[in-house]
Order: C-alpha cells, then structure tokens, then sequence
C-alpha cells in the first residue's frame, strides 16, 4: 500500500492514526462483550474503519453525515461521548433512542448524524433533503451519507442519485463496496465492473477510492469536499474495502474463500498505516502503546459509566406520548368575507396562504410546476414563488418522500404531492417506517404533509381510485385527515402544514369540482381531533367521512323521517372517539359509512371502539357499510355496484326496522 502524505503535518498523520485505532479497539470490546452475552448484536466495521474516519475528518462539525451499520468510526470522530454509545448500544436512557433502537440506528441534532433505518436506502433520499435545504439556505455545505453495496440495488439507491443529479444538490455518496452484502457476492448483486461507472448513468462525476488508504481517503475527500462546497453538485464514491467479519458476529464468514479473506488481512488499513507511520519515524511502538493504553482505558471508563446506569423502565405514558411530537394548535380565526369555491379552490388557497404564511415551506410533486399539477392545484403557484419552492420532481415518490424527511431534519417544511393517492404505495416504505416512526425512535420531528388525491366514482379503474387510508390509519406516528367540505379542507390543511408531525391528507377528487361551501378568503385553521356533526337527530348515528358524507347527506334527503345525527369525522388519527360515543349513547343505533372496501378498515376499528366502550347503550347490532372487496373497476355499471353508495341506503332502513 502506497502512502502519499501531501502536505498534511506530523500531528495531522498521528492525529487520523488515533482516530482509526478508536473504533477498532472498541470493536476489540465489542467481540468480548458479545461472547460474554453483554451485547446482542453487533455489525463489524473491522478493515472498513479509513473510510468512516477519512471522511468524517474532511467535513465541518456542522455538515451532516449519514452513517451506515458499520459505521462506527463516524461516531468516534464526531467524539460522541463514549458512554453515551455504550448507553444506546445497552438500550439504556442515556443513550440516543430511550432504549426504543438498536445499534446504530440512531440520529442526533448535536452531532449532525442522522442514523439509518434497517431499509438501507431511505437514507440517501434523506441526505438529499438535507442538502437541498442547505442550498436553499445558501450555505455551502456538504451531506455525506453511507451505503454498502449491496443497498445500491434497491430501488431508493437510483431515485436518490436521479434527484441529487437533476437538483445539483451537494451530497458525496459514499459506496463501501466490502464485498458481501450478508452472504451475496457482488457479482449477484449487480454485472457492471465497478459501481462508480454508474456515475456516468446519473451524469454524475464518480471517483474510485482505496477504502483501506486512510491517506487517500483524506486527500482526495478533502478536496472533493472543497471543490462541492464551492461548487454545489452530487458525486458518487466507490471505496473498494472488505468486510474482514460477519455480516453480524452470530454468522459468520463460512461463504468466503480463504484466500480472499488472506489477501485482504494484508490490506489492513490500521496495520498498513502504522507500519507506515513507523517507517518514516513518526511513530515509535512505545508511543502506539501509549496510544492505545490511553484509549482503551477511556473505553473501559465510559463502559463503566454506561453498565452502572439502570436498565429503562417502561413508562406507558411516555412511550405513547413519544410517538408524535408536540404540536400547540393555535387556532386563528378567519376575519375576511367569504366567497362561494369549490372543494379543488379551498386546498389551493390553504397551499397558497400557507406558502406566504411559512417561508420555509417546500412543496414537491410530479408536474405541480408550470403545468400546475394534475389537476391544477399548484397552478400559478411558481409565478409567485418561484421554482425553488414549487419543485417538479423526477417519478420517484420513496426518494421525494426521503428528501422531504431531509428537508425537515435541516429546518424545512415539506407538502408532496401525490399524483394519484394510488402511488403512494412507491413511497409507502419512508412513510410508514422513517417519517412516522422518528419521533418516537429519537425525538426527531418529520414536518411533513402527503396530499392524497383519492377515492373513486370517477370511472378511472384500479390504479386511479383508491382511497387507501386504512395503509397509513394503521401506523402509529402518522395522522391521517379527511375532510368532506371546502371549508374544513382549507383550515385542515393549514393545521396540517403548522403540525410538525407526519400528515396523510386525503382529497377526495370527486368532491374537487362538484362540492362549493362559502370559505373564509384569508388564512384560517381547524383542530385535528374534532368531527363535525352535520346534522342532530335522535334515532341513529351515522357516521362517516370523505365522499360518504355527501351520500349520507342525499339519502337523509331522500329520507326526511329519518332523525339521524350525522357525524363527519374529518381527521382519522386522530380520532374524536369522545363525539363518536356520545351521539351512539344518545341514539342507540349506529352505521358506519366508509368508501373502502370494509375489511380492515377504520370503519371496523370504530365498530370495535362502540361495541367496547357503548355496548349497554345500543339497540341494535353496529352496522358497517362499505365497498366489496374487489380492486374498483372502472365501467360506471360495475363501479357503482362496487361503491356503497347504492347499498347505504336500504342497509340504513334495515337497520330502523331493527
Ligand atoms: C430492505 C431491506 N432488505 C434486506 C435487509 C436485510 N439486510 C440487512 S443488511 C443487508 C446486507 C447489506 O449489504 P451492503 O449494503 O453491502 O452493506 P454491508 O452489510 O455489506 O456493509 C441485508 C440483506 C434490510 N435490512 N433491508
């Protein structure tokens, strides 16, 4: 291994030999304290360590970095405090996560790391979030973030180069091609020779980098880091390593020729360096052992610290309050006259004010720039805001629902666009494991708003009509809002916007042209949590949401006997449970009306909730009325058979003779 020191100092070379030798002798500990069960799984970054500590060195203190599960070497040179690793590692309050995460799987704000999720390749989206808020910003700052090369497969990997590429956004993507991704070679894992000529595909400059040459992992990233701090653009990095241990110590490295793992012991970035350093008189073996007799009793102090701390005790209040991060609602009140607009002019109006209300707001989609969005939301939006802030986004929802976590992590505010609800299932992973999950992992708020333009009765099929609430109802961390009305669907989304947790905001595209309500014309909000009672009556309780209030609205007009509350939910989670029994225990008999098929949806939870917290109050069975369950055809015949529209009614008069 060739050594080129350029013009670093004396104490620079000695200084990146200490930085290397920390994370392997903590490793060192690690291998006991697995074999003596003090630790339950560890992910070896041995042989790897010149590629965490290069390029941690080359960056400033504020510049974030997104570090892998073999990535220790990051944590060490950021000089997380030890115990606290240890602290985290033992699942202990001291640690970063509260003892909800494991390993590495952790972010912090103090020190600029933001930690992976176990799907690999949310975070590179993520790091384009950062970046892009960086270059909004203007400050010249790089992102680094880490991937092995086995998560360059997924499909996150190529989105997020895309956009970095497409946006000229600031983030060195560091690849550890350590051989193995678990037990697959990389000639299973992708046919091209090297990784990095997949640059040329994103029209990205790409470099091929010793990731076992501490000083050419320094040199080089030195100044690539320089000259993208000065010139704002995406590079893609290839370090060539090996991975010297299991993918996790448990399994072993069984699948690996010997002689590979031989030739790459040679390679050793630690041994290589200090026979280096030895040779040309910097370092002396007494001063090595110094070095590391420092070290380790600084580990086996900090381990100290961390073993004498009390295991965490469950508190279940914490942990459900830790799911959503706080969020004051200050309700304003709109002061102007209003005007009579349709369903599709309310949300445009609440985007609109809320982009001049918040200037630190984003918004992204497909075609929502100077096309103005697939149905015309964001039209005339770039004129006043520019594209900056309104962004076309490349066809890739997971890597935009990424950045716009990215965007929210360094100081943004972000609405994506779904073009179709339907295709939030290509950005279903960040959603329902980084954005709604953070928070509670480590305190971290996702600020961001998914629009939903859902629901069927449009004639567009299978692809083009869902109303897929019940994929995100289900996940804890998320809210889900579904207003019916042009005015509660403009102060929703405003609400939506201040709230700095994670909101599925589902618009019904059927409503956008038919539905007109006179609405406020100057900023206003509404409160999650509160179902409005359209109408009061005291034979029944409907209860409903989205489109299915409209159709309840026209069948109690069909029906004028019928003395029925009338309650429309307009936020799923959360949940007014306290206007849902109250009604049920005044009237005795329920029916739940939701567009979606019914298994499985939240009109089967909130049947539970009644039967549960009102049985002694009901006179009749719950009733649940929604879609059969089938994919939604398109043909208007077979829609309408479909949709529960038609069948509300009668099951509505059953349930009054009952
Ligand atoms: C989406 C997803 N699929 C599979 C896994 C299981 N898994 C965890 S790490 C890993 C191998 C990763 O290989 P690579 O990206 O090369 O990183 P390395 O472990 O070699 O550092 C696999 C298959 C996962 N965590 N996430």
């Amino acid at each position: 291994m060739i050594f080129d020191r350029k013009n670093l100092t004396d104490t620079e070379l000695l200084d990146l030999y200490k930085k290397l030798l920390k994370p392997r002798l903590i490793e060192e500990k690690m291998l006991i304290l697995l074999r003596q069960g003090k630790v339950s799984k560890w992910f070896s970054g041995i042989g790897q360590e010149a590629i965490s500590v290069g390029v941690t060195s080359v960056l400033e203190q504020d510049e974030y970095i997104l570090p892998m599960h073999r990535n220790l070497g990051v944590f060490t040179t950021r000089e997380i405090p030890l115990n606290r690793l240890f602290s985290q590692w033992q699942g202990k309050a001291n640690g970063f996560t509260k003892g909800r995460d494991r390993s590495f799987h952790f972010g912090t704000q103090e020190y600029k790391i933001i930690g992976m999720i176990s799907h690999l390749g949310p975070q590179l989206g993520v790091a384009d979030g950062i970046a892009l808020a960086n270059k909004l910003a203007s400050k010249n700052k790089v992102t680094a973030v880490f991937t092995g090369e086995g998560a360059t497969s997924e499909g996150d990997f190529h989105e997020a180069l895309n956009i970095a590429s497409v946006w000229e956004l600031p983030v060195l993507f560091v690849v550890e091609n350590n051989g193995y991704g678990l037990s697959t070679p990389t000639n299973e894992q992708y046919r091209c020779e090297n990784i990095a000529d997949k640059g040329v595909g994103y029209g990205m400059e790409s470099h091929i980098i010793d990731g076992n040459n501490i000083l050419e992992v320094y040199t080089k990233l030195s100044e690539i880091a320089n000259s993208v701090r000065q010139n704002p653009r995406p590079i893609l990095l290839e370090f060539k390593t090996f991975r010297m241990r299991g993918h996790e110590e448990a399994s072993g490295v069984k699948y690996v020729p010997k002689e590979l793992m031989e030739e790459w012991a040679k390679k050793d970035p630690i041994e290589n360096y200090k026979n280096y350093l030895l040779s040309i008189g910097i370092l002396s073996e007494e001063k090595d052992d110094a070095f590391r007799k420092e070290i380790k009793a600084e580990i086996d102090q900090h381990y100290q610290i961390a073993s004498e701390e009390p295991v965490i005790t469950a508190n279940l209040e914490q942990e459900l309050k830790d799911v959503y991060a706080p969020f004051h609602f200050a309700e304003i009140f709109p002061t102007s006259e209003k005007e009579n607009i349709r369903f599709i002019d309310a949300i445009s109006q609440g985007l609109k004010q809320s982009l001049e209300k918040h200037d630190n707001l984003v918004v992204m989609g497909q075609d929502i720039a100077e096309y103005g969005g697939a149905f015309k939301i964001t039209e005339g939006f770039v004129e006043q805001f520019g594209k900056d802030r309104i962004r076309n986004t490349p066809i890739c929802e997971s890597a935009v629902v990424s950045t716009a976590m990215g965007l929210s992590i360094n100081g943004y505010k972000a609405v994506v666009e779904m073009q179709f609800a339907d295709f939030v299932s290509t950005g279903f992973n960040p959603i329902v494991n980084y954005l709604a999950k953070n928070h509670y992992r480590w305190n971290e708020k996702a600020d961001v708003v998914v629009r939903m333009p859902c629901g069927a009765g449009v004639q567009a099929g299978p692809f083009h009509s869902q109303t897929n609430e019940a994929w995100f109802t289900k996940t804890p961390g998320l809210k889900v809002v579904y207003p019916a009305f042009p005015y509660d669907a403009k102060g929703l989304l405003a609400t939506a916007i201040n709230d700095p947790n994670p909101v599925l905001f589902f618009e019904h595209k059927a409503l956008y042209r038919s539905i007109y309500q006179d609405v406020p014309k100057d900023y206003y909000t509404l409160p999650f949590g509160k179902a409005s009672l359209l109408k009061e009556g005291e034979e029944v309780t409907i209860i409903t949401f989205g489109s299915g209030v409209h159709w309840a609205l026209e069948t109690l007009a069909k029906n004028e006997n019928i003395k029925a509350d009338l309650l429309d939910l307009r936020t799923l989670q959360p949940l007014d449970t306290e206007a849902i029994f109250t009604s049920v225990k005044k009237t005795g008999k329920v029916i739940i009306l939701q567009e979606d098929t019914l298994f499985g949806g939240i009109a089967s939870d909130i049947s539970a909730m009644i039967t549960e917290n009102c049985f002694e109050y009901l006179d009749a069975p719950v009733k649940r009325v929604g879609s059969i369950e089938t994919p939604i055809p398109f043909t208007k015949n077979l829609e309408e058979q479909y949709l529960p529209k038609n069948r509300f009614e009668q099951e509505l008069l059953d349930l009054m003779k009952y």
